[in-house]
Protein backbone atom coordinates (compact mmCIF):
# COMPACT_ATOMS: atom_id res chain seq x y z
CA UNK A 1 0.00 0.00 0.00
CA UNK A 2 1.15 3.64 -0.66
CA UNK A 3 1.29 5.73 1.95
CA UNK A 4 0.57 8.46 -0.42
CA UNK A 5 1.29 11.80 2.20
CA UNK A 6 4.10 10.41 3.02
CA UNK A 7 5.74 9.59 0.01
CA UNK A 8 4.59 11.83 -2.36
CA UNK A 9 4.44 14.89 0.38
CA UNK A 10 1.80 17.40 1.64
CA UNK A 11 3.48 20.24 0.40
CA UNK A 12 3.40 18.22 -3.31
CA UNK A 13 -0.23 17.91 -3.25
CA UNK A 14 -0.23 21.77 -2.59
CA UNK A 15 2.62 22.23 -5.54
CA UNK A 16 0.62 20.54 -8.17
CA UNK A 17 -2.51 21.77 -7.01
CA UNK A 18 -0.78 25.36 -8.00
CA UNK A 19 0.81 23.47 -11.35
CA UNK A 20 -2.90 22.41 -12.48
CA UNK A 21 -1.50 19.07 -12.38
CA UNK A 22 -4.06 17.48 -9.65
CA UNK A 23 -5.82 14.69 -11.04
CA UNK A 24 -7.79 12.16 -8.00
CA UNK A 25 -7.91 8.94 -8.80
CA UNK A 26 -8.73 6.52 -5.71
CA UNK A 27 -8.18 9.64 -3.94
CA UNK A 28 -4.26 9.57 -4.56
CA UNK A 29 -2.91 12.86 -6.47
CA UNK A 30 -0.42 11.81 -9.82
CA UNK A 31 1.07 13.96 -12.01
CA UNK A 32 1.10 11.27 -14.76
CA UNK A 33 -2.57 10.92 -14.83
CA UNK A 34 -2.63 14.97 -15.80
CA UNK A 35 -0.42 14.40 -18.38
CA UNK A 36 -1.92 11.71 -19.86
CA UNK A 37 0.65 8.73 -18.76
CA UNK A 38 -0.60 5.83 -19.16
CA UNK A 39 -1.75 4.33 -15.91
CA UNK A 40 0.59 1.46 -16.00
CA UNK A 41 3.49 3.49 -16.45
CA UNK A 42 2.38 5.63 -13.93
CA UNK A 43 2.52 2.94 -11.77
CA UNK A 44 5.61 1.18 -12.88
CA UNK A 45 7.41 4.86 -12.26
CA UNK A 46 5.89 4.98 -8.65
CA UNK A 47 7.95 3.56 -6.07
CA UNK A 48 6.62 0.75 -2.77
CA UNK A 49 8.97 1.91 0.31
CA UNK A 50 11.38 -1.38 1.00
CA UNK A 51 10.27 -2.90 4.08
CA UNK A 52 14.13 -2.81 5.80
CA UNK A 53 14.63 -4.60 9.02
CA UNK A 54 16.84 -2.88 11.56
CA UNK A 55 19.86 -4.40 11.50
CA UNK A 56 22.99 -4.10 13.69
CA UNK A 57 25.60 -1.71 12.13
CA UNK A 58 29.15 -3.60 11.90
CA UNK A 59 30.34 -2.63 15.24
CA UNK A 60 33.64 -1.52 14.09
CA UNK A 61 31.64 1.73 12.28
CA UNK A 62 31.26 3.70 15.34
CA UNK A 63 34.70 2.94 16.27
CA UNK A 64 36.41 4.20 13.13
CA UNK A 65 37.81 8.31 12.65
CA UNK A 66 35.25 10.95 11.40
CA UNK A 67 36.28 13.60 9.01
CA UNK A 68 34.11 16.34 8.07
CA UNK A 69 34.06 17.25 4.35
CA UNK A 70 33.48 20.68 3.72
CA UNK A 71 32.09 20.78 0.08
CA UNK A 72 32.81 23.70 -2.36
CA UNK A 73 31.40 24.60 -5.67
CA UNK A 74 31.61 22.83 -8.90
CA UNK A 75 34.00 23.08 -10.97
CA UNK A 76 36.27 22.29 -7.43
CA UNK A 77 36.26 19.12 -5.87
CA UNK A 78 36.74 19.54 -1.64
CA UNK A 79 40.69 18.90 -0.24
CA UNK A 80 41.48 15.24 -0.42
CA UNK A 81 43.86 12.92 -0.55
CA UNK A 82 44.64 10.71 -3.66
CA UNK A 83 46.80 8.21 -1.59
CA UNK A 84 44.60 7.40 1.26
CA UNK A 85 47.43 7.76 4.35
CA UNK A 86 44.74 6.11 6.89
CA UNK A 87 42.14 3.22 7.04
CA UNK A 88 39.02 3.43 6.44
CA UNK A 89 36.78 6.14 7.70
CA UNK A 90 33.92 8.19 8.18
CA UNK A 91 33.58 10.97 5.78
CA UNK A 92 30.23 13.11 7.34
CA UNK A 93 29.01 15.75 4.64
CA UNK A 94 26.13 18.16 5.06
CA UNK A 95 23.51 19.62 1.97
CA UNK A 96 21.58 22.07 2.22
CA UNK A 97 18.29 21.82 -0.41
CA UNK A 98 17.52 24.92 -1.88
CA UNK A 99 14.85 25.78 -4.42
CA UNK A 100 15.82 28.91 -6.51
CA UNK A 101 15.95 30.59 -9.60
CA UNK A 102 18.81 30.77 -11.60
CA UNK A 103 19.95 32.41 -14.81
CA UNK A 104 21.00 29.64 -17.78
CA UNK A 105 22.06 31.39 -20.39
CA UNK A 106 23.74 34.83 -21.74
CA UNK A 107 20.21 35.89 -22.65
CA UNK A 108 18.68 35.53 -19.17
CA UNK A 109 16.58 32.82 -19.69
CA UNK A 110 15.09 31.99 -15.56
CA UNK A 111 14.94 28.63 -14.33
CA UNK A 112 13.38 27.25 -11.15
CA UNK A 113 15.99 25.02 -10.20
CA UNK A 114 15.83 22.65 -7.04
CA UNK A 115 19.65 22.36 -6.27
CA UNK A 116 21.42 20.55 -3.49
CA UNK A 117 24.03 23.48 -1.67
CA UNK A 118 22.42 25.81 -4.26
CA UNK A 119 24.71 24.52 -7.53
CA UNK A 120 23.59 23.13 -10.57
CA UNK A 121 25.27 20.48 -10.26
CA UNK A 122 25.58 19.44 -6.50
CA UNK A 123 28.83 19.69 -4.99
CA UNK A 124 31.06 16.82 -5.37
CA UNK A 125 31.73 14.44 -2.77
CA UNK A 126 35.42 12.67 -2.37
CA UNK A 127 36.06 9.76 -0.52
CA UNK A 128 38.03 6.31 -0.49
CA UNK A 129 37.22 2.76 -1.51
CA UNK A 130 35.99 0.86 1.90
CA UNK A 131 34.96 4.39 3.35
CA UNK A 132 31.54 5.56 4.73
CA UNK A 133 29.80 8.42 3.89
CA UNK A 134 27.39 9.63 6.16
CA UNK A 135 25.13 12.91 4.99
CA UNK A 136 23.11 15.21 6.39
CA UNK A 137 20.56 15.98 3.73
CA UNK A 138 18.37 19.27 5.37
CA UNK A 139 15.34 20.61 3.51
CA UNK A 140 14.39 24.09 4.60
CA UNK A 141 10.95 25.46 5.48
CA UNK A 142 11.76 27.71 2.75
CA UNK A 143 11.51 24.74 0.33
CA UNK A 144 7.81 24.05 -1.18
CA UNK A 145 8.81 20.49 -2.00
CA UNK A 146 10.05 16.72 -0.63
CA UNK A 147 13.34 15.70 -1.74
CA UNK A 148 15.89 12.84 -1.33
CA UNK A 149 19.43 11.83 -2.84
CA UNK A 150 19.46 8.63 -4.90
CA UNK A 151 23.39 7.09 -4.94
CA UNK A 152 24.76 5.90 -7.97
CA UNK A 153 27.39 5.21 -5.51
CA UNK A 154 25.73 3.23 -3.00
CA UNK A 155 24.11 0.00 -2.47
CA UNK A 156 20.44 -0.69 -1.16
CA UNK A 157 17.12 1.26 -1.06
CA UNK A 158 17.20 2.61 -4.29
CA UNK A 159 20.74 4.16 -3.60
CA UNK A 160 19.17 5.65 -0.37
CA UNK A 161 16.41 7.44 -1.60
CA UNK A 162 13.85 5.40 -0.03
CA UNK A 163 15.68 6.07 3.15
CA UNK A 164 16.10 10.03 2.79
CA UNK A 165 13.11 11.52 1.39
CA UNK A 166 12.39 14.85 3.40
CA UNK A 167 9.18 17.52 3.73
CA UNK A 168 10.12 20.92 4.06
CA UNK A 169 11.13 21.59 7.72
CA UNK A 170 12.69 18.02 7.66
CA UNK A 171 16.35 16.81 7.70
CA UNK A 172 17.60 13.19 7.82
CA UNK A 173 20.87 11.20 7.80
CA UNK A 174 22.23 8.23 5.80
CA UNK A 175 25.22 6.42 5.86
CA UNK A 176 26.62 4.68 3.08
CA UNK A 177 29.26 2.33 2.69
CA UNK A 178 31.86 2.66 -0.59
CA UNK A 179 32.31 0.01 -2.10
CA UNK A 180 32.96 0.53 -5.92
CA UNK A 181 35.88 2.36 -6.66
CA UNK A 182 35.12 5.31 -9.43
CA UNK A 183 32.84 8.49 -10.31
CA UNK A 184 29.21 8.27 -10.07
CA UNK A 185 26.11 10.21 -10.33
CA UNK A 186 23.93 11.17 -6.91
CA UNK A 187 20.24 12.73 -7.93
CA UNK A 188 16.92 13.19 -7.07
CA UNK A 189 14.39 10.81 -7.11
CA UNK A 190 11.18 11.59 -5.18
CA UNK A 191 9.06 9.10 -7.38
CA UNK A 192 6.64 9.09 -10.51
CA UNK A 193 7.39 12.31 -13.15
CA UNK A 194 8.97 13.87 -9.85
CA UNK A 195 12.50 12.04 -10.63
CA UNK A 196 12.42 13.30 -14.09
CA UNK A 197 11.39 17.11 -13.41
CA UNK A 198 13.62 17.26 -10.23
CA UNK A 199 16.65 15.81 -12.31
CA UNK A 200 16.23 18.48 -15.39
CA UNK A 201 15.70 21.31 -12.65
CA UNK A 202 19.46 20.80 -11.88
CA UNK A 203 18.94 18.63 -8.65
CA UNK A 204 21.95 15.90 -9.27
CA UNK A 205 25.82 15.71 -8.40
CA UNK A 206 28.64 13.25 -8.13
CA UNK A 207 30.44 11.43 -6.18
CA UNK A 208 34.05 10.33 -7.01
CA UNK A 209 35.47 7.30 -4.55
CA UNK A 210 39.07 6.92 -5.15
CA UNK A 211 40.92 3.49 -4.54
CA UNK A 212 42.61 3.55 -1.25
CA UNK A 213 46.28 3.53 -3.23
CA UNK A 214 45.23 5.90 -5.68
CA UNK A 215 44.49 6.01 -9.53
CA UNK A 216 46.45 3.70 -11.87
CA UNK A 217 47.28 4.52 -15.52
CA UNK A 218 46.74 1.81 -17.95
CA UNK A 219 50.17 -0.16 -17.52
CA UNK A 220 48.83 -0.23 -13.78
CA UNK A 221 51.42 2.22 -12.34
CA UNK A 222 50.08 4.91 -10.00
CA UNK A 223 48.99 8.22 -11.53
CA UNK A 224 48.57 11.31 -9.68
CA UNK A 225 46.74 14.44 -11.27
CA UNK A 226 47.94 17.95 -10.15
CA UNK A 227 44.60 19.77 -10.44
CA UNK A 228 41.02 18.03 -10.38
CA UNK A 229 38.17 19.72 -12.11
CA UNK A 230 34.01 18.33 -11.91
CA UNK A 231 32.04 19.26 -14.83
CA UNK A 232 28.16 18.76 -14.69
CA UNK A 233 26.43 18.56 -17.69
CA UNK A 234 22.61 19.87 -17.72
CA UNK A 235 19.81 19.33 -20.20
CA UNK A 236 17.06 22.06 -19.51
CA UNK A 237 13.95 22.16 -20.70
CA UNK A 238 12.32 25.43 -20.67
CA UNK A 239 8.86 26.37 -21.93
CA UNK A 240 8.23 29.48 -25.12
CA UNK A 241 5.32 32.01 -25.16
CA UNK A 242 3.42 32.47 -27.87
CA UNK A 243 6.02 34.58 -29.59
CA UNK A 244 8.70 32.03 -29.44
CA UNK A 245 9.77 33.59 -26.01
CA UNK A 246 11.38 31.65 -23.11
CA UNK A 247 9.05 32.14 -19.75
CA UNK A 248 9.64 33.26 -16.53
CA UNK A 249 7.72 32.06 -14.32
CA UNK A 250 6.42 33.33 -10.33
CA UNK A 251 7.01 30.06 -8.78
CA UNK A 252 8.55 26.36 -8.78
CA UNK A 253 5.06 25.07 -9.07
CA UNK A 254 4.12 27.67 -12.02
CA UNK A 255 6.41 26.29 -14.49
CA UNK A 256 6.13 22.43 -14.04
CA UNK A 257 2.74 21.64 -16.43
CA UNK A 258 4.77 23.40 -19.15
CA UNK A 259 7.88 21.97 -18.47
CA UNK A 260 6.53 18.79 -18.65
CA UNK A 261 5.22 19.11 -22.11
CA UNK A 262 9.02 20.36 -22.91
CA UNK A 263 10.40 17.25 -21.58
CA UNK A 264 8.13 15.31 -23.39
CA UNK A 265 9.74 16.08 -26.71
CA UNK A 266 12.88 14.68 -25.26
CA UNK A 267 14.53 17.97 -26.98
CA UNK A 268 16.19 19.85 -24.42
CA UNK A 269 16.10 23.80 -24.85
CA UNK A 270 19.86 24.32 -23.03
CA UNK A 271 22.22 21.86 -22.93
CA UNK A 272 25.21 23.55 -20.80
CA UNK A 273 28.07 22.92 -18.42
CA UNK A 274 27.73 23.52 -14.52
CA UNK A 275 24.35 25.18 -14.49
CA UNK A 276 24.13 27.28 -17.12
CA UNK A 277 26.04 28.74 -20.62
CA UNK A 278 29.29 30.65 -20.02
CA UNK A 279 29.45 28.97 -16.46
CA UNK A 280 32.78 27.90 -17.54
CA UNK A 281 34.16 30.35 -19.72
CA UNK A 282 35.77 33.47 -20.10
CA UNK A 283 36.22 35.22 -16.37
CA UNK A 284 35.28 31.59 -15.29
CA UNK A 285 37.23 29.76 -17.44
CA UNK A 286 39.25 26.67 -15.66
CA UNK A 287 43.31 27.40 -15.38
CA UNK A 288 46.16 25.16 -16.04
CA UNK A 289 49.77 24.90 -16.77
CA UNK A 290 51.83 23.16 -19.54
CA UNK A 291 52.94 20.07 -17.77
CA UNK A 292 50.20 19.69 -15.77
CA UNK A 293 47.86 16.42 -15.33
CA UNK A 294 44.46 17.42 -14.99
CA UNK A 295 42.02 15.09 -14.36
CA UNK A 296 37.95 16.10 -15.31
CA UNK A 297 35.42 14.23 -14.48
CA UNK A 298 32.30 15.14 -16.19
CA UNK A 299 29.20 14.00 -15.19
CA UNK A 300 25.31 13.40 -16.86
CA UNK A 301 22.54 12.29 -15.23
CA UNK A 302 20.12 12.12 -17.64
CA UNK A 303 21.17 12.54 -20.76
CA UNK A 304 24.32 10.96 -23.46
CA UNK A 305 27.14 13.23 -24.14
CA UNK A 306 30.22 12.98 -26.08
CA UNK A 307 33.08 14.90 -24.31
CA UNK A 308 35.78 16.14 -26.51
CA UNK A 309 38.90 18.40 -25.61
CA UNK A 310 39.61 20.46 -28.40
CA UNK A 311 43.42 20.75 -29.92
CA UNK A 312 43.86 17.87 -27.21
CA UNK A 313 43.21 14.27 -26.44
CA UNK A 314 42.09 12.23 -23.36
CA UNK A 315 45.46 10.50 -22.43
CA UNK A 316 43.60 8.37 -19.75
CA UNK A 317 40.08 8.02 -19.94
CA UNK A 318 37.82 6.06 -17.31
CA UNK A 319 34.95 6.25 -19.79
CA UNK A 320 32.16 4.32 -17.88
CA UNK A 321 33.46 5.37 -14.51
CA UNK A 322 35.12 2.68 -13.02
CA UNK A 323 38.53 2.95 -11.35
CA UNK A 324 38.80 -0.49 -11.43
CA UNK A 325 38.86 -0.64 -14.89
CA UNK A 326 42.15 0.04 -16.78
CA UNK A 327 41.68 3.30 -18.43
CA UNK A 328 41.41 3.50 -21.99
CA UNK A 329 44.42 5.54 -23.49
CA UNK A 330 44.89 8.74 -26.29
CA UNK A 331 41.12 9.11 -27.07
CA UNK A 332 39.47 12.00 -29.35
CA UNK A 333 36.14 11.60 -27.79
CA UNK A 334 34.54 9.79 -25.37
CA UNK A 335 31.65 8.29 -24.42
CA UNK A 336 29.40 9.47 -21.25
CA UNK A 337 26.13 7.59 -20.73
CA UNK A 338 22.93 9.33 -19.29
CA UNK A 339 23.24 8.43 -15.58
CA UNK A 340 26.64 8.16 -15.00
CA UNK A 341 29.66 9.73 -14.77
CA UNK A 342 33.40 9.14 -16.41
CA UNK A 343 36.77 10.72 -15.69
CA UNK A 344 39.64 12.02 -18.36
CA UNK A 345 43.24 12.65 -17.37
CA UNK A 346 45.08 14.67 -19.91
CA UNK A 347 48.89 16.47 -19.53
CA UNK A 348 48.60 19.65 -21.39
CA UNK A 349 51.12 19.95 -23.55
CA UNK A 350 50.45 23.48 -25.39
CA UNK A 351 49.58 26.94 -24.12
CA UNK A 352 46.71 28.94 -25.44
CA UNK A 353 42.45 28.48 -24.96
CA UNK A 354 41.16 24.96 -25.24
CA UNK A 355 37.65 24.26 -25.91
CA UNK A 356 36.42 21.39 -23.83
CA UNK A 357 32.81 20.63 -25.21
CA UNK A 358 29.92 18.10 -25.88
CA UNK A 359 31.03 17.13 -29.53
CA UNK A 360 27.39 17.55 -30.62
CA UNK A 361 28.65 20.62 -31.85
CA UNK A 362 25.04 21.68 -32.18
CA UNK A 363 24.82 21.45 -28.52
CA UNK A 364 28.47 22.56 -27.92
CA UNK A 365 28.14 26.05 -29.51
CA UNK A 366 23.92 26.37 -29.96
CA UNK A 367 22.71 25.05 -26.44
CA UNK A 368 25.59 25.77 -24.54
CA UNK A 369 27.48 22.77 -23.70
CA UNK A 370 31.18 24.37 -23.72
CA UNK A 371 33.87 25.41 -21.07
CA UNK A 372 37.55 26.66 -21.88
CA UNK A 373 40.62 26.14 -20.49
CA UNK A 374 43.41 28.87 -20.28
CA UNK A 375 46.49 27.12 -20.25
CA UNK A 376 50.03 29.04 -20.05
CA UNK A 377 53.66 27.99 -20.37
CA UNK A 378 55.66 27.49 -23.30
CA UNK A 379 54.81 27.15 -26.76
CA UNK A 380 55.97 23.71 -28.40
CA UNK A 381 57.17 24.23 -32.02
CA UNK A 382 58.03 20.41 -33.19
CA UNK A 383 54.12 19.67 -31.76
CA UNK A 384 52.49 22.88 -34.32
CA UNK A 385 53.43 25.95 -35.96
CA UNK A 386 52.01 28.28 -38.29
CA UNK A 387 54.62 27.05 -41.32
CA UNK A 388 53.43 30.36 -43.50
CA UNK A 389 50.87 32.88 -42.17
CA UNK A 390 47.44 33.57 -44.05
CA UNK A 391 48.31 35.22 -47.90
CA UNK A 392 46.78 35.09 -51.49
CA UNK A 393 47.15 32.14 -53.06
CA UNK A 394 50.31 31.09 -55.53
CA UNK A 395 50.56 29.67 -58.46
CU1 LIG B 1 14.14 16.95 -5.52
Amino acid sequence: MHDTDRTFGLARREFLKKAGLVGAVGGTVLAGQAMAMPAASVEAARVEKPVVKAAAAPADVSRLPRVRQTLVKPPFLPDHEQVATTGPKTVEVTMTIEEKKIEIDDNGTKLWAFTYEGTVPGPMIVCHEGDYVELTLRNPETNMLAHNIDFHASTGALGGGALTEVNPGEQVVLRWKATKAGVFVYHCAPGDVMIPYHVVQGMNGAVMVLPRDGLRDANGNPYRYDRAYYIGEQDFYVPRNADGEYKDYESAADNMADTLEVMRKLTPTHVVFNGGQGALTGDNALKAEVGEKVLFIHAQANRDTRPHLIGGHGDLVWEAGSFNDRPATDLETWFIRGGSAGAMAYEFRQPGIYAYVNHNLIEAVMLGATAHIVVDGEWDDDLMMQVAKPGPVTS
